[in-house]
This record gives C-alpha cells, structure tokens and sequence, in this order.
C-alpha cells in the first residue's frame, strides 16, 4: 500500500502534468520577446531570488523575417527551420541561458510551434532569422527538410485551403489558421523531425513546453509526438522525467470540441479564466467579486491539475485570440494588480504571470491597430532589458513581474502552497475576503465605497505586513501593518481610493 501511494505521488510528479519547478515555487512568468542573455541575468538576479518558479520564453526556431516594414512580435508564430536561432539569440546564447537558469532552480519551457511554418503567401528566399532559405509556394524548407508532401494541403478540403468554419473539427485541425502552411502531423516523418527538435531542447535542460496552436492539431498526433519525447536532462531533474506539457487550446465553450479531449497529453489553457476574471474586476455584466466564491470549476472551468492560467496573454493583451475587451492588461494597472493578485491567491491552476513591452496603442474603430508591434529595437535588433536603480525596467519593457504587488503575490502562493481555501467572506457586493489555511490572507474592496471589517484570517496572532502597499525589511513593515488578535481576527480598513485597494498578509510577512 506504501510503495502504491508512493509510486502514485511519483507518477504525478514526475509525469507531464507537473512544471518540475523547485519545491515551493509555484508560478512561471512569460519574458515575451526577451533576448537570452537577459533571461539568463534575470534568472539569476531576480526570479531566483523572489522564488519564480520558471519562464515561459519566446519561440526559439528559425522564424520568417517579415518587414512591412517593421518586424511585427508575431513574426515568431511563422517557423522556417528547428535551428536555435532568433532575434531573441543564437544556440549558444540559449544554452546559456537555460543552464544558468536552472543552475538557480529556475525553469525554462518553450513556446513550440510545431503546427504549422510560414504563411502560405510568404514567397521564398532567405528572409529568415538565420538565412535558411525556403519557398513558401512550393512548401519547401530545406532547412528542416520538409516538402509538399509533409502539408496538409490534399486534406483540407475548403476552398480556401483555411480554417472557414470553427465548427468543424476537420476544418480547424487539417486546414490553414491564418493561411499557416499546416504540417501533416500523422506523417512518422513529420513527428519525427518534430520530436527531433523538441529532444534536443530537452537535451539542453528544457523542463517543458507550451504547444502553440494546439487545438489545430488532432490529440492523438501530439501523443504521438510526445510518445517519442526524452525524459528531460538528468543534471537537473529526477531520474525518469516527462516535460511538462500545456497545449494551447481555446474553448469559450462554444464550439464542438471540449479541452478534455486533450488532457491526455498534458495540461490546457484555461482561456475562460482571465475573460470572466476581467469581466468580474471591471464589473460588466452585473458580474460582482462576492460570485467569485466558487472560482473554479463551478465556473465551468477544466480542473485544476489540467490548467495552466493567466489573467493575460501575449495574444489577448493586443486583441489577438480570444478573449475580447473583458481582457485586464498592464495598460489598466490598478485593476490588473488585483485580478493578477487574485489569481496568485486562489489555489486554482498553475499560475502564469505575464511579463509585456510597451508599445504605442492607438485604437481606431475600437481596435488597437499598432497591435502588431515588436519588441522593443534598434533597427530590428531587440533591445537590452535594462534594470533603473528602482529597480524597474528601462527600455519600454514593462517588467509586470517585478512590480511589488505582483512579485509579492508569487512569494504568497509559494508560501501558502498546499493550503485549503478558507474563511471566504464577503459583503455580497465586490468587497471579498478569503485565507489559504494558516499561512496567508487577503482582502479586496472593488467596490465605490471603503472597506472596514473585523475578518477572521486563520492566522496566528501577531503583526503583519501588507505585502500590497509595501514589503517586511529587517523587521519591520514599509506599508501598512495588520494587527492579528489571538482569535484570528483582524481589523481592515481600505479605502475605494487606495492606490492599490486590496490588503495580503502571509506567514513570512510576519514581524
Ligand atoms: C493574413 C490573413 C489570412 C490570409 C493571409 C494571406 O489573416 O486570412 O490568408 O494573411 O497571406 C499573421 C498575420 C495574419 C496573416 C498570417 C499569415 O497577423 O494577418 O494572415 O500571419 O501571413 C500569431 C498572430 C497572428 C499571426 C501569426 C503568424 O496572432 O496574427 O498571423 O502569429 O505570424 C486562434 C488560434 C490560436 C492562436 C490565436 C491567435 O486558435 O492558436 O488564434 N494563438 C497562437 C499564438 C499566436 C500565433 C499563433 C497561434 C499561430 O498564441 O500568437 O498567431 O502560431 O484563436
Ligand atoms: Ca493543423
């Protein structure tokens, strides 16, 4: 029975459902379009050290060059070879990267674009991040190699040769997304270069992967992918490993598909949580804090060990995907402090932080039409992250991971890790409360009116630090102090006005 319940606990934890981040960290961040060198130093110098768990990174393949005439992010979702070999870095940089990063117990997991290469009307030549050459019209990229026969062009059967209709399966997995040349995944010669390029990032130290597109691809394709996948490198991870695995597959529930179908595999991208989120913190749709009570499944969402969320992604910040206006970004701060700090309190999911660049918005017709916008550049060359004596970042990147109340958040869940849900309180309007055991507690009022309630925190008595309007350093607190009694309970005062208006105290912010 004992050996049963152990080999359970590591089937779970070795398998692909699990980040394989270090014991108590418990979030990833996503570097959008960061170069390596500057993951590297940011492992080091600050996720590391603020308890991050891993990073999501930008698609490291060869990827076409697009200017039109400036090189727009999503050049990267276009892949032209598996060579390592980026505006974000060359095969060395990345090396580097991910074995300084692990060497500080920080993960790394690869944006795999393996659904498709270029846009069918790309032409050809050697406009691609390392000069390999390929022609978009007659599908070759020798690079890799692949040719005609390795597309699904035979099978789609739209006049088009795209994805016409979202209702129809075979349409959304055999025909083009946006005209993407699309890989005929159940050739053993396709999944084999697929599993090719996915085997040496595991070789390098990759701890595992988001699949980019991966509702246009049939489950049963990227089993067998994964089937030929490596455990992951052994310098840094038990014996026996599976890379963790989250697909992105977007269902709002409205279409003839459902994201269990691929639970198999991995986890899924929970897409409903950060639309309902947004929806509930800004208040549309007569949508209050006091229903976020049942958060979770009830919510019609994937269970929690298959989710892997976020309040925002590098899609739906920018109007791409799905998600729509209800979509929190750093553009609204105050609002996107809280649903962010939210998220990173509540047990739901494996949570992911986002981490954006500043672009110039400018909306017409209700949609940002500079969505498109790269990275920040000289001339197309990515720029350093530069670190201000604030310790915020220079440059337009925004560093949503390192502002206060976010990093805070992290080291909360990572300090309630494992802890129940508890002592939920609310005034039936959008002030709401609740505890993760008796290790953490937090408070928000998103209401028109301020805040001040005596609330049982689960906590032992003592004084605390909010964690939101300052940090605990050497003993005592930068912002506010809560006064716990013996009883667990705690007096709360916010006002609606409050730079921040929500309040998180934990264990380690304990004098
Ligand atoms: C356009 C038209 C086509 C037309 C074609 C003609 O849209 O209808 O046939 O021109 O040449 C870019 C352009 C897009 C262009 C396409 C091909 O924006 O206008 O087609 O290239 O040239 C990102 C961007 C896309 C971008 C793509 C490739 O978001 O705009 O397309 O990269 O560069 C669905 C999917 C989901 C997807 C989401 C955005 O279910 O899987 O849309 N999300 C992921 C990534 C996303 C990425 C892709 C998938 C594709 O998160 O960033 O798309 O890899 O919901
Ligand atoms: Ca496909």
């Amino acid at each position: 029975m004992k050996t049963l319940l152990l080999l359970s606990a590591i089937g779970f934890c070795w398998a692909q459902y699990s980040p394989h981040t270090e014991a108590g960290r418990t979030s990833m961040v996503h570097l959008f379009e960061w170069r390596w060198v500057d993951i590297a130093l940011e492992c080091e110098r600050y996720l590391a050290p603020n308890g991050y768990g891993g990073v999501q990174v930008s698609p490291p393949n060869e990827n076409i060059v697009v200017t039109s005439p400036f090189r727009p992010w999503w050049e990267r979702y276009q892949p032209i070879s598996y060579k390592l070999c980026t505006r974000s870095g060359n095969e060395d940089e990345f090396k580097d990267m991910v074995t300084r990063c692990n060497n500080v117990g920080v993960r790394i997991y690869v944006d795999a674009v393996i659904n498709h290469m270029c846009g069918s009307g790309a032409g050809s030549g050697t406009s691609s991040t390392c000069g390999s050459y390929f022609n978009a019209e007659n599908r070759e990229f020798p690079e890799v190699p692949y040719s005609a026969w390795d597309f699904n062009d035979g099978k789609c059967k739209t006049g088009s040769g795209g994805i016409e209709s979202y209702n129809d399966a075979y349409q959304v997995k055999d025909c083009r997304l946006v005209s993407l040349l699309d890989l005929a995944l159940e050739k053993e010669y396709v999944r084999s270069k697929i599993a090719e390029y996915m085997n040496r990032l595991i070789g390098i130290g990759v701890a595992g992967f988001r699949l980019d597109a991966a509702k246009h691809m049939w489950p049963g394709d990227i089993k067998a992918i994964l089937d030929k996948l490596n455990n992951l490198n052994t310098n840094w991870f038990p014996e026996g490993s599976k890379p963790f695995i989250y697909q992105e597959v977007i269902d709002l529930g409205s279409e003839p598909f459902k994201s269990n179908e691929y639970f198999g595999n991995g986890r899924v991208t929970e897409f409903k949580y950060g639309t309902k989120l947004g929806t509930v913190i800004r208040k549309w749709s007569g949508e209050k804090m006091a229903y976020l009570k049942n958060w979770g499944e009830p919510w019609s969402f994937v269970p929690s060990d298959r989710a892997l969320v976020f309040v925002d992604n590098h899609d739906n910040q920018r109007g791409h995907g799905a998600g729509g206006a209800s979509i929190l970004t750093f553009w609204d701060a105050r609002l996107y402090k809280m649903a962010v700090g939210f998220m990173l309190a509540h047990p739901y999911g494996f949570t992911r932080v986002m981490s954006s660049y500043r672009w110039p918005r400018y909306f017409e017709d209700g949609s940002d039409i500079n969505d498109w916008v790269g990275p920040p550049n000289d001339n197309g060359v990515i720029k350093e992250v530069t670190i201000n004596p604030d310790t915020t970042c220079g440059n337009d990147w925004v560093c949503e991971h390192r502002w206060r109340q976010i990093r805070n958040m992290v080291i909360f869940r990572n300090v309630v890790d494992g802890q129940d849900f508890t002592n939920w309180w609310d005034n039936g309007s959008n002030q709401v409360a609740f505890g993760r055991g008796n290790r953490g507690f937090i408070v928000f009022n998103n209401d028109d009116w301020s805040l001040s309630s005596t609330l049982q925190t689960g906590l032992p008595g003592g004084t605390y630090c909010d964690v939101i309007s300052g940090d605990k350093i050497n003993g005592s607190c930068t912002g506010i102090k809560i006064y716990v009694g013996n009883d667990g309970y705690a007096y709360f005062s916010i006002s609606n006005s409050a730079e921040d208006p929500f309040i998180a105290i934990h264990a380690d912010s304990k004098l």
